[in-house]
């Protein structure tokens, strides 16, 4: 499911789903009129699925220097919350490679807010100070309220879905990528010269077979498929995302009790895909998304895996489950009209691991 990057600016078009869905151009130029499911809850299908759109912004940051986007040390920003899993890969990389010195980050406030007094979309906002919510700080560059502001900046007649995260181009004032997937791909590699810890590739070309072969499964089934337990509006796509949730778990679970880490002995970028959610899972998605059939602390093997990752130096600090849990809980009326927090369950991850074992 990785798009191989390119070095020009791109723009990926959704295909309908449904009779009010397309997109406008990022670029702004070509555009064709346009109206989208402006958020994830949105993104459901006549039969009841969830379908997520993809991401807009896909140009890459390169190591040669010529490129539109260079490596250069602080010309880049990651927006992100801390209480989305994708955004999360992206802070995961920053803390594996070394790298925020060279690249900062803002986080959000957790629970959407309107984003505009002229509609109603709720989307990703930003404090006002510093005090307010603690870990989200206001915007340091452009002074925008919100995320959909950013896109705005960077594309005026922006109609999608204001996503993080989002790799910004300080210099440009524009949006580089917001694609996850392609943004470690770049920390990964494009940014060694800058990196502080830029011989630990995440995507070593003996195990990339392996690497998208799992990445494929965990995506579809485990890392989008918790959505689409919790966004489905009728049984039947629900009982068909819970069924694939459970049976790439079980595969998972089985690959754990043989070696350390899901590609093998040694830390790769699948694990990075795979930790961001299941950190979550017990938490959120359980009670939220109904993924209640069995917890991960009832998986042995991916229970102490999951505190295995956390326990990486760094890793935890990009765990912030006060906003994780405000976010999920607080920001779909449509599921918890509420917005009430479950108690549970609290879970250690700094408890003792059993993953040495698997160590050479
Ligand atoms: N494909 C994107 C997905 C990003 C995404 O869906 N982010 C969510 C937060 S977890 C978001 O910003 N949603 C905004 C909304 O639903 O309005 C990626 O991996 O970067």
């Amino acid at each position: 499911m990785l798009t191989r990057l390119s070095q020009s600016s791109r723009l990926v078009l959704p295909c309908p789903l449904s009779a009010a869905r397309t997109l406008s151009t990022a670029a702004g130029s070509t555009s064709t009129t346009v109206k989208m499911a402006r958020s994830a809850v949105d993104e459901v299908t006549d039969s009841g699925a969830f379908d997520r759109s993809p991401s807009t912004f896909r140009s890459s940051v390169s190591r040669d220097s010529s490129a539109r986007f260079p490596a250069v040390p602080g010309r880049y920003h990651l927006y992100v919350s801390y209480a989305c899993p994708w955004a999360s890969r992206c802070l995961a990389y920053l803390k594996l490679k070394d790298l925020d010195h060279a690249i900062g980050f803002t986080s959000v406030k957790p629970i959407f807010e309107r984003t505009k007094e002229t509609d109603d979309h709720l989307g990703w906002v930003f404090p006002a100070t510093g005090d307010e919510e603690p870990g989200a700080e206001p915007d340091p560059f452009n002074g925008a309220k919100s995320v959909r502001e950013l896109y705005e900046i960077a594309s005026p007649n922006y109609a999608g879905k204001p996503t993080v995260p989002v790799l910004w181009d300080k210099q440009l004032k524009t949006v580089v990528n917001n694609e996850s997937s392609e943004i470690i791909r770049m920390l990964n590699t494009e940014f060694n010269e800058i990196a502080k810890n830029p011989s630990l590739d995440l995507y070593p070309a003996h195990l990339q077979a392996s690497i998208d072969e799992i990445n494929e499964l965990v995506y579809d089934a485990i890392n989008n498929g918790v959505y689409k337990c919790g966004f489905a509006k009728k049984q039947g796509p629900y009982d068909e995302a819970v069924t694939k949730l459970y049976e790439a778990l079980d595969k998972c679970e089985e690959i754990l009790s043989k070696q350390r880490y899901i590609c093998g002995n040694q830390l790769t970028e699948a694990d990075v895909r795979l930790f961001v959610t299941l950190i979550r899972f017990d938490e959120v998605y359980a009670v939220h998304f109904k993924c209640n059939k069995r917890l991960i602390r009832e998986y042995p093997n991916l229970f102490n895996y999951t505190k295995d990752i956390y326990q990486i130096p760094g890793i935890s600090s990009t765990v912030n489950m006060e906003h994780i849990r405000k976010h999920y809980y607080g920001s779909h009326p449509s599921i918890n009209p509420y917005r009430i927090i479950p108690a549970g369950p609290n879970i250690d991850y700094n408890a003792p691991h059993d993953r040495e074992k698997f160590s050479a």
